[in-house]
């Protein structure tokens, strides 16, 4: 049975708590990485016998893998993942920044442009959390980004990768795949391996593994975030109907034991309520098991006095997704500092988001949301900046430098302008 929580000051610290997930994984991890730093492919093909019953003829899936899948793939799955992938494009196409430069008039340009990165890994996990929605969610910005080329990794169970994963990946245009999962695949990543190539950043969600293999090669490539149990938080008023706020913190439940579903509502009736709609509601569900173990070990109603002390509550805990199931949503989002995802109103459950309306599903868990941001076209990029003087410029500035480089006591600092005013002005063919 889910608990009811009133907010008080002695119920703060259950109130606030989060689940934590014992890891513990770091020395295995290590071992794998050092080992797929040294043999490389041989290592990768050793950790496929090892894990995914047996190394794949080749490593990476072929073009007529990709056409077989496809054309295994139920065609109505295959024009649902199209919708999504067009809705998914059409938001983050928005999400394109762009280079600027600046023309001053005396001389100086200064400016600043936008570049894909080269080369990026999307990691992809097997059995049952392999969500081909994923694949589309990670892919899509980088592809609008501009990322030259995308590549995935993915166990292949006995050789084979689900046909799903590979209809979706061909959807969302990813160039390359690769039948390798776990710490071992991250590694393979970072580090490049005769078959697969190093790549600049990895993106994507895996077990507690992948998560910590991300940890120990963040700085010799970039990676996405490190990922924590998926989170909804939902605020609910009393005119809410407890079955759909119940059916909604399941569909967060089903993920995975460690998920948690939270209600803050300002109506002790419905919390009543949606107690007894969730326990009506797990005994019917397939994923019971799993879901069960989430709304018991982390799950939790809280009766706020009122709508504005919900909103507070839902800011300190800065939750993954936050549903804001009340009348006028929109009177309340300038309210709403710290979540990764908000969905308005009592049409919207959190699944519209995991796979048709277009915002981005990979989203900042365990508060991190206070500081992080949804996956975006801005994880694909990067930017430099550049500077241009006249003589003339350089000149009209020099005093400027030469005074704050004394301050740093950098005279060779100094020096580098000094002697360029030395020069004769007369000789430098410097005009714009
Ligand atoms: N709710 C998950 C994403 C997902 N749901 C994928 C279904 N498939 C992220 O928190
Ligand atoms: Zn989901």
């Amino acid at each position: 049975m889910i608990r009811i929580l009133s907010y008080n000051e002695m119920n703060r610290a259950d109130i606030f708590q989060r689940s934590t997930v014992p890891t513990g994984v770091e020395d295995t991890v290590s071992r794998i990485i050092q080992q797929v730093k040294e043999q490389k492919d041989s290592a990768l093909l050793d950790y496929c016998t090892q894990f995914d019953g047996g190394a794949p003829e080749r490593l990476e899936v072929s073009e007529e893998e990709i056409r077989q899948a496809f054309e295994s793939t139920d065609p109505q799955f295959i024009k649902v993942l199209k919708k999504a992938s067009d809705n998914i494009t059409s938001f983050h196409s928005c999400q394109i920044r762009n280079s600027f430069i600046q023309n001053k008039s005396s001389g100086i340009v200064v400016g600043q442009k936008i570049v894909p990165l080269d080369r990026v890994g999307l990691y992809v996990p097997g059995g049952t959390a392999a969500y081909p929605s994923s694949v589309l969610m990670n892919c899509i910005p980088a592809k609008i980004a501009g990322v030259k080329e995308i590549i995935m990794v993915t166990p292949g169970k006995n050789g084979t990768v689900p046909p799903a994963i590979l209809s979706a990946a061909k959807i969302a245009g990813v160039h390359r795949i690769f039948k390798v999962g776990g710490a071992q695949a991250v590694a393979a990543l970072a580090y490049g391996t005769e078959t697969i190539p190093k790549v600049d950043k990895i993106v994507g969600p895996g077990n507690a593994f992948v998560a910590e293999a991300k940890k120990q090669v963040f700085g010799s490539v970039d990676i996405d975030m490190i990922a924590g149990p998926s989170e909804i938080l939902i605020i609910a008023d009393q005119s809410c109907q407890a079955g759909q706020v119940a059916a909604d913190m399941l569909s967060q439940a089903e993920h995975d034991k460690m998920a948690s579903a939270v209600l803050v509502t300002d109506s002790p009736r419905l919390a009543e309520s949606v107690r007894s709609e969730l326990e009506r509601q797990l005994s019917v569900l397939p994923r019971e098991e799993i879901a069960r173990s989430s709304i018991e070990n982390n799950g939790k109603i809280i009766v706020a006095p009122n709508l504005e002390t919900a909103i507070d509550i839902a800011n300190e805990i800065a939750p993954e997704h936050l549903e804001l199931c009340v009348d006028n949503p929109f009177d309340y989002l300038d309210r709403i500092r710290h979540a990764g995802s908000v969905f308005l109103g009592k049409n919207c459950p959190e699944a519209l988001g995991d796979y048709m309306a277009g915002p981005n599903h990979t989203l900042p868990t365990s508060g991190t949301a206070r500081f992080s941001s949804p996956l975006s076209v801005d994880d694909f990029v990067k930017k430099y900046q550049y500077t241009y003087y006249t003589k003339a410029a350089l000149s009209a500035a020099a005093d400027d430098i030469i005074y704050f480089a004394e301050q740093e006591g950098l005279s060779a600092h100094a020096r580098s302008v000094s002697v360029r005013l030395a020069e004769d002005l007369e000789d430098g063919k410097d005009g714009m």
